[in-house]
């Protein structure tokens, strides 16, 4: 029988956005297997992605139940499919005015800090030096390191939001991308930090990471 839930995720070391529905299908302890198409092979990755993915973009899960086969492309709206899928879970806070601010924190990310994205691309097993920040980007920085202050003193952590949620699923390539980085937080942020990067599924992601390292797939 197939698993459930088959998610297709680009290089697990650049690929930010397959890691935000893997890290979400881990939390929840779903049945899925990945199947990852390595990027930025000319000629090669665009068409394999269009294989499986309308929208020629990574990530994208297929859902398969009584015979049919359901995809959803794009990091946020997996991980919203997931969350009304399994409300065991809880992937979005139980209280309604928290979870519109772990909402807007999750899609303020989707839709933004694309300096960050430009200057600090994911590596995810990689530890790099810190490039000469431009203003746009340090203001980023700061913007993303004053709102997880914030929900790290109101809600008291563990995570964003108490529990785990998707708000953290969506920043967890950002942890990353700092971690590796080394830019400079606080001690409660660090913490945060390090309590993301000890996540279950963000070792196994890890362990895909150096996987590919180690058999010389990566280009940069
Ligand atoms: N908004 C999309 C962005 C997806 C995206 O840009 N994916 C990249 C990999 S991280 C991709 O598929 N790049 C290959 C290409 O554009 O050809 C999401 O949230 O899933």
């Amino acid at each position: 029988m197939p698993a459930l839930y088959t998610l297709v995720i680009g290089t697990a070391n650049w690929s930010s956005w397959s890691l935000r529905p893997y890290l979400a299908l881990s939390y929840i302890g779903a049945d899925f297997q990945t199947l990852m198409i390595p990027l930025r092979v000319p000629g090669v990755s665009k068409k394999t992605i269009l294989a499986h993915s309308p929208s020629g973009k990574v990530p994208v899960i297929k859902i398969s139940e009584r015979g049919k086969t359901l995809k959803v492309w794009d990091s946020l709206a997996i991980c919203e499919t997931l969350a009304e899928r399994h409300p065991k879970a809880k992937l979005w806070p139980a209280d309604a005015a928290t979870r519109a601010t772990a909402r807007a924190y999750a899609a303020e990310m989707h839709s933004g800090f694309p300096n960050v994205r430009d200057q600090l691309d994911l590596q995810f097993a990689k530890s790099l030096p810190l490039p000469d920040l431009r203003d746009n980007t340090q203001a980023e920085i700061a913007r993303i390191l004053s709102v997880w202050s914030a929900a790290l003193k109101t809600h008291k952590g563990p995570f964003l939001f108490g529990r785990f949620s998707i708000a953290d699923a969506m920043y967890a390539p950002v942890v990353s991308r700092f971690v590796t980085y080394g830019v400079k937080t606080s001690p409660a942020v660090s913490a945060y930090m390090a309590r993301v990067m000890a996540l279950p599924g963000m070792i196994a992601w890890g362990l895909m990471a150096s996987k590919e390292i180690e058999l010389g797939l990566l280009t940069r």
